[in-house]
Formats: C-alpha cells, sequence, structure tokens
C-alpha cells in the first residue's frame, strides 16, 4: 500500500464542487448577480463565493427583454468572460432551458464546457417572460414535461458536483402553495439538487411557509428582490440554504451610468465627475493589466519588447540664453521642429516608444504630445543625475538614456538598441580632440580599450572612462561620448539602480552628470560596450552649434521634401 503523500498539494475544489458545498451547507450562503467579466470579478473582490449569472441582468446589459431575445449561446458566450475574469463558482439563469429536453442536454454539456458549476431551469414555456411582468398570466410548463428536462439534465453532466437547480414559479402563476410543493416535490424526484422557491410577494411570508412544509427534503434557494426588506435572519432560521441577490450590479451601474451621462451632457465638461467615478487605472486594475506586462517581458521577443527612452532636458541651455527666454534649450526650433521632436521622432522609428522627458527650465512650454514629462523643480541648482533621480522607476524595460540637445541619424540609435550588452555607449571617433571636430563644445572625452578600427577588425571595445581631461591617463581620448547610453536586461537594470542609489548618498550628488554615472558603473565592474559612430549627429551647445544644427537637421528629412541634402560628414 502507498504510504499518504503528506507534501502533496490538497486538490483545488473545482468550481462545480463549490456550487455544490454552498448548496449542501447548513449555513445560509448567497451568491452576487454578475452580467459580464467586469461584474464578475468585482463581485469576486467583494468576497462572495459565487455568482448568479442572472438572465435579466444579461439581457439588460445587451440592451434587450428577458423574454429570450438573446439567444442561448450568446448568454453561454457572454458567460465565458465572466468564468474568466472570476474563478468563482456561476449559477446560471437559464430561463426554461431554452427549448425542450434536448436543449437542456446539450445545454449542460456547453456550460460544463465553459467551466460553469450549475444551472437553474425554471418551470416556464419558452419564450418565458421574467417573473415580475405579469406572472400571474404565464403558463407553467407541464409537470412530467419539466421532470424530463432534469432527468435528461442529470443524465448529461460529465462531472458528478454540476448542480441542477429546480425553479418553482406556482407561486408567481398564482397556483398556490399546495401545486408549488405538490411540483418541488416532483422535480426534487426527478433528480433536482436544490429547488429554487420564488415569490413576487413584499413579505417574506409564503417563502417561510413554503419552507417550513418542504422541511429541509433538499436545499431552498431564494431570491428576495420584492421582499427586500425582511431581515436576513429569517431566511435563516427558516433554513434556506442559498438567498440570491439578484440583480443589484446590474441597478447599481444603470444608475451611476445614468447620473454621470447626464451631467456630461448638461455640463459639456467632465470636471464635475472625474472625482466620482473609478479611475481609469482602476479598470487598467480589473482587467489585470500589470500580468499582461510581465508576460510581455517574459515572452516577447528581444526584437518587439517594449523599449524606453529616457531624456534629460531640465537645463536652459549655457550660451543661448538669447534664444530661451521662452522655452528651454530642447524646445528651439531646429529646420521647422522643436529639437525634441527630432530626438522623439527618432526614437520612435526605432520602436523606442515609452518616452520620458525630464524638463526643469520652462517645463511648461515642453510639447508633452507622446511622452511622458517629469519635473526636476531644482533644475538650477542640480546635475543631469539629480534630474535623472526623477524617474528611476522608468527603467522598467530596456532603455536608452540621452541627453535633450542631439540630433542623429537614425542607425546611431538603431545600433544602440539592437546591441546585446548590458551597457552600450555611442562614442565619436572623428576628430576626437581637434577643436574643429563638427561638436567641439562636447568634453565628454571618451578613453576605451581599443581606437576605432571602423568594423576592419569587428573587436568588441569597452569603455574605459569618460573625462573631461583631453589628456587622461597621459594619452590622446578615443573619441567623444556624444550623450546616449543603453541599459539592458534586468541584471544591467539591477546593477544601475544599485549604483546609482550609491551615488546619491554622495554629499555632491547634485552636481553629478551623466558621465559620473557611467564611470561608476564602470568602476563597479560593468562592462560597457563601445559603438563607434563618425559624425553623423549634432550636439545644440552654442549659437554655433544652434545654427548648422539646421543644415544637419534638412539632411534627415525625407528625399522629395523641401530640404535640400547636406554633405556628408
Ligand atoms: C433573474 O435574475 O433573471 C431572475 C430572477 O430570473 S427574477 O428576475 O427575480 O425572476
Ligand atoms: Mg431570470
Amino acid at each position: 500500500m502507498n504510504a499518504p503523500d503528506t507534501f502533496a498539494p490538497a486538490p483545488v475544489a473545482t468550481r462545480a464542487s463549490q456550487l455544490r458545498d454552498m448548496l449542501r451547507s447548513p449555513q445560509l450562503e448567497f451568491l452576487m448577480e454578475a452580467h459580464n467579466g467586469l461584474s464578475a470579478r468585482i463581485v469576486r473582490e467583494a468576497g462572495f463565493k459565487g455568482i448568479w449569472a442572472s438572465g435579466l441582468a444579461i439581457s439588460a446589459q445587451f440592451g434587450v427583454r428577458d423574454n429570450n431575445e438573446a439567444s442561448w449561446t450568446q448568454v453561454v458566450d457572454n458567460l465565458e468572460f465572466m468564468a474568466d475574469a472570476s474563478q468563482l463558482p456561476i449559477l446560471l439563469d437559464g430561463d426554461t432551458g431554452y427549448g425542450n429536453f434536448n436543449n437542456m442536454r446539450r445545454l449542460v454539456r456547453k456550460l460544463e464546457q465553459r467551466g460553469v458549476a450549475g444551472v437553474c431551469i425554471e418551470d416556464k414555456v419558452f419564450p418565458k417572460t421574467n417573473s415580475f411582468i405579469g406572472g400571474e398570466r404565464q403558463p407553467l410548463a407541464e409537470i412530467d414535461e419539466f421532470c424530463g428536462k432534469i432527468k435528461a439534465g442529470k443524465d448529461s453532466q460529465a462531472d458528478d458536483d454540476f448542480s441542477i437547480v429546480a425553479r418553482v414559479e406556482a407561486l408567481i402563476a398564482g397556483w398556490g402553495m399546495e401545486e408549488a410543493l405538490r411540483r418541488a416535490e416532483a422535480y426534487r424526484q426527478a433528480g433536482a439538487d436544490a429547488i429554487l422557491i420564488h415569490s413576487k410577494l413584499s413579505r417574506a411570508d409564503e417563502i417561510v411557509q413554503f419552507a417550513r412544509e418542504w422541511d429541509r427534503r433538499c436545499p431552498l434557494v431564494i431570491v428576495p428582490t420584492k421582499y427586500y426588506s425582511t431581515p436576513t435572519d429569517v431566511f435563516r432560521d427558516a433554513g434556506i440554504s442559498v438567498a440570491i441577490w439578484a440583480n443589484h450590479l446590474i441597478r447599481s451601474a444603470t444608475s451611476a451610468m445614468q447620473a454621470v451621462a447626464a451631467e456630461i451632457h448638461r455640463s459639456e465638461t467632465l470636471v464635475n465627475v472625474e472625482d466620482r467615478i473609478a479611475t481609469v487605472d482602476e479598470i487598467f486594475r480589473l482587467q489585470d493589466t500589470a500580468e499582461y506586462s510581465e508576460a510581455e517581458d517574459r515572452y516577447l521577443s528581444a526584437a518587439n519588447a517594449p523599449r524606453s527612452a529616457i531624456v534629460l532636458a531640465a537645463s536652459r541651455g549655457k550660451n543661448l540664453e538669447s534664444v530661451t527666454t521662452d522655452r528651454p534649450k530642447v524646445m528651439l526650433p531646429v529646420a521647422g521642429k522643436p529639437l525634441l521632436r527630432w530626438l522623439v521622432d527618432g526614437f520612435k522609428k526605432q520602436n523606442v516608444n515609452d518616452i520620458t522627458v525630464v524638463g526643469g527650465y520652462r517645463a511648461d512650454a515642453i510639447d508633452t504630445a507622446g511622452i511622458t514629462l517629469a519635473i526636476n523643480e531644482r533644475h538650477a541648482e542640480t546635475g543631469e543625475l539629480a534630474s535623472l533621480a526623477r524617474v528611476a522607476n522608468a527603467f522598467a524595460h530596456d532603455t536608452v538614456v540621452s541627453y535633450g540637445d542631439l540630433l542623429f541619424r537614425s542607425y546611431i540609435v538603431r545600433d544602440l538598441v539592437e546591441s546585446e550588452a548590458d551597457f552600450t555607449v555611442a562614442v565619436d571617433s572623428t576628430a576626437a580632440t581637434t577643436a574643429n571636430a563638427a561638436n567641439a563644445s562636447v568634453r565628454d572625452f571618451a578613453y576605451c580599450s581599443a581606437g576605432d578600427d571602423r568594423g576592419l577588425f569587428g573587436q568588441r571595445v569597452l569603455l574605459e572612462t569618460i573625462s573631461a581631461n583631453a589628456a587622461h591617463f597621459g594619452r590622446a581620448p578615443n573619441g567623444r561620448w556624444i550623450g546616449l547610453l543603453g541599459v539592458r536586461g534586468d541584471d544591467a537594470r539591477a546593477r544601475l539602480l544599485r549604483v546609482f542609489a550609491a551615488l546619491q548618498a554622495r554629499a555632491d550628488f547634485d552636481r553629478l552628470g551623466m558621465p559620473d554615472l557611467i564611470n561608476a558603473l564602470a568602476a563597479d565592474g560593468a562592462s560597457i560596450e563601445v559603438q563607434y559612430v563618425h559624425g553623423h549627429w549634432r550636439g545644440v551647445n552654442d549659437m554655433d552649434e544652434f545654427r548648422h544644427a539646421a543644415d544637419f537637421a534638412h539632411g534627415q528629412t525625407p528625399l522629395g521634401g523641401a530640404a535640400t541634402e547636406t554633405p556628408h560628414d
């Protein structure tokens, strides 16, 4: 004999068995109405153990009447969303079973396939009408015919725990207590797992009387919509198994939607309702958007993976005061559009779509189309790392950190984001130290493990340090860092955040710039790969560079446009 496996996880109860347990439980249990995936999720979060998939509410949310106007397959499709969104056992209000015994058999099989735990059928005639609309005029089903339907349903269920609840409409239709009890007993003997006894009175008297005479022959289910003022303990004392709150989410959603629609229509503004309704983030949460992002990280190929950029754009621009009285440097117009727009377009072209710009000086003048704007309020007294600190959480994906005053040929960003390395810097090897280089004002001299071989040997070059000193290490630099840093992968992000935190602890943090971060990464042992470029970019650091930027930008505009080509660098 096998020893019992003490460590085996306890089997998870199926939804059908959960509903069955609720029906059989000695306590009073509750089912809450839901009518779509979102409301099903809300029912679960409220703490309910099960859902009533109300025929009235489902047809209402489709905008049709509770007269079998929605087809049964449309109802079943809707149930699939509800089952997926909630994980709770669902008892479907299956009206009359949507036809005869044969329709009932097919219904039960389809419900089981969609993870629905049980179905309630009522002893009326297809197509039915809601019980609260002229209930006494509605014909009841022949008892034998209805019993055949119950048997057919029970015979076709694959899971023994699937429940069939038989709903007795005799009290609604005015046929009296005796008929109600006679029918309930016949349905029980036909195999029903529970009886739903329905009443349209405003007091629970006939329900309590029925329960007394029924005397717990099988579980009893009630729907206290009309006798809602009855204290719930009355149901407990009467031995009811399950009470169904049958339509209260569709009704509450309706009154909220009516009020909000009327208010927006009247006032022609959203301002009066915004704080009184669920936030868009709350909708995202209910949709489980966070899980999607995690899955994206797990399953998307690197080429499709989301990529972010952080653009450091807090400064006014030294040497550019005359043109930056009303805007920051990034908003200077270059060949017809602001510098920032060139940058954003350049990133978007390489699928870097999640762009965060850290503004500071005249951040109000930054065009926020297509970007997220963060603000370094202390931009006047702080450096680039203080700006970066504002958006440390933007390193959620592979990220490019960029200065805000760059123009570049698109291959530069392409090569950076395609690099497999944890960290990658773009270094311009042309005219590294000479004052007549195109970007002579850039003093971020890069010292690397090897000089630029222009792709001849395909060697991997690593950055050693970035220095403002053109004779650091007593030798000439290998190029200039152009202001782009690529960060790839979880390990790199973790290292960057750790190194960054250490820098933040330093007393001089406010004065630190991007080269300090890159050097600290190198000192921490990070391999920082160098992508050599040869011109093909411009910084905008003074009036002279600003004027030349337009020529460079024109060289980037599509052929056939008004722009003229400039000679290659
Ligand atoms: C439903 O919720 O659709 C019901 C219950 O059938 S009642 O509307 O009370 O008849
Ligand atoms: Mg109904």
